[in-house]
């Protein structure tokens, strides 16, 4: 069975991109097994090495919205990408509107190692 950690890889983690096109999301959420079932309406890739995604467990401790403790936002801002489902989506057709961005990620971890088991936001 897929772990909490290797999930959060596979939706949130894609240091070699983005490929510099407006359909990465369209892309990237299906390759990513996000558009099975149904559309997930929200979605943030992370492009930096892994390494530096699991480093921000260690860094300023947050409290999540749901009043857990586990919360971490980087020291550093980050290149990502959002992925959010138009208003034109129609499940299977799932579509996205992509936008790249810099900025600073929380994340909540877990487990030991402590590792990033959740894409909390960017702020
Ligand atoms: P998730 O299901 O919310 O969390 P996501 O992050 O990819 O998935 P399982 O066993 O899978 O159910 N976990 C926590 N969740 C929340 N808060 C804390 N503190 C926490 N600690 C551990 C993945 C697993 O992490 C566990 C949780 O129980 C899950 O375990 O966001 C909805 C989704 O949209 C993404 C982030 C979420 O997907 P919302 O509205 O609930 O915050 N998302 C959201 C995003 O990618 N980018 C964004 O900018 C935003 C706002």
């Amino acid at each position: 069975k897929e772990s909490r950690a290797m999930k959060f890889q596979r939706q949130h983690m894609d240091p070699d991109g983005p490929s510099n096109n407006s359909n990465y999301c369209n892309q990237m959420m299906r390759r990513r097994n996000m558009t099975k079932g149904w559309c997930k309406r929200v979605n943030t890739f992370v492009h930096e090495p892994l390494v530096d995604v699991q480093a921000i467990c260690f860094q300023g401790n947050i409290t999540c919205k749901n009043g857990q403790p586990n919360c971490h936002k980087s020291n550093s801002s980050m290149k990502i990408t959002d992925c959010h489902e138009t208003s034109g989506s129609k499940y299977p057709n799932c579509d996205y509107q992509t936008s790249h961005k810099e900025r600073h990620i929380i994340v909540a971890c877990e487990g030991n190692p402590y590792v990033p088991v959740h894409f909390h936001a960017s702020v």
